[in-house]
């Protein structure tokens, strides 16, 4: 694995002649990541639920390529975006999670509903990365209209794989600082909370115990 140092460099160039359409596309490179030691777990939202879907695929993708087994990686789901940190927390305080991410779609509408809340759960989940030290990923796009959406998380262009990527990377870097938590133990935990294995059907999952 890369330093911890090499592990933040990421290239931004300084000028940009993208159009609109190409600003969507990702301009972040990794490492190759081990991730088959970490945990992460996916909280997705039911709010814009197609959409949200083919970004939970784009992030399996990435989660997969770092070699995250299908057993170390748990899935629920919650109302809207709004909900996002709060769930981010209660699985974050469980610490059996070396990584978590947090995925969902606000889409402008008419009113200014839109920026309370994508400025409240972007603070939000930065806050419970900080006080948890738990990596929370902002995997929450925040698009003018639907077009701008299916640009970021359909195709070649689906930004779920690059939060994928970034919860390993971050998980590792957590692991290296503080040591991680492991055990049949936290496993048993994550599936009282409602956490289900990204491999379980979802007849299975719906037997168990709601997240709430
Ligand atoms: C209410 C609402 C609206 C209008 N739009 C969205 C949206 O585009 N994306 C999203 O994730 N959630 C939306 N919500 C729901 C809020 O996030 C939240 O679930 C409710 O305000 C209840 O707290």
């Amino acid at each position: 694995m890369a330093s911890s140092i090499q592990a933040f460099v990421v290239q931004t160039p300084l000028l940009s002649s993208k159009t609109a359409l190409q600003a969507a596309d990702s301009d972040v490179s990794f490492d190759n990541l081990d991730g088959s030691q970490m945990r992460i777990g996916i909280i997705k939202t039911r709010w814009n639920e197609e959409h949200v879907n083919n970004l939970v695929a784009g992030i399996k993708k990435g989660l997969k390529e770092c070699k995250v087994s299908d057993t170390n990686i748990f899935e629920t789901s919650v109302p809207g975006s709004f909900e996002l940190p709060m769930a981010a927390r209660f699985l974050a305080l469980t610490g059996t999670c070396d990584a978590i991410i947090t995925t969902g779609v606000l889409i402008k509408g008419d009113t200014m509903h839109f920026e309370f809340i994508a400025d409240a759960v972007a603070k939000g989940i930065m806050n419970i990365g900080l006080q948890t030290s738990t990596p929370v990923v902002f995997g929450v796009l925040t698009c003018q209209n639907e077009q701008q959406v299916k640009d970021r998380s359909t195709g070649d262009n689906n930004h779920g794989y690059d939060w994928g990527k970034t919860a390993v990377e971050m998980a590792l870097l957590r692991t290296e600082a503080l040591g991680g938590k492991k055990g049949e133990e936290s496993k048993e935990m994550l599936a009282a909370m409602g956490f289900g294995k990204a491999d379980e059907d979802s007849a299975s999952k719906e037997k168990k115990s709601a997240f709430f």
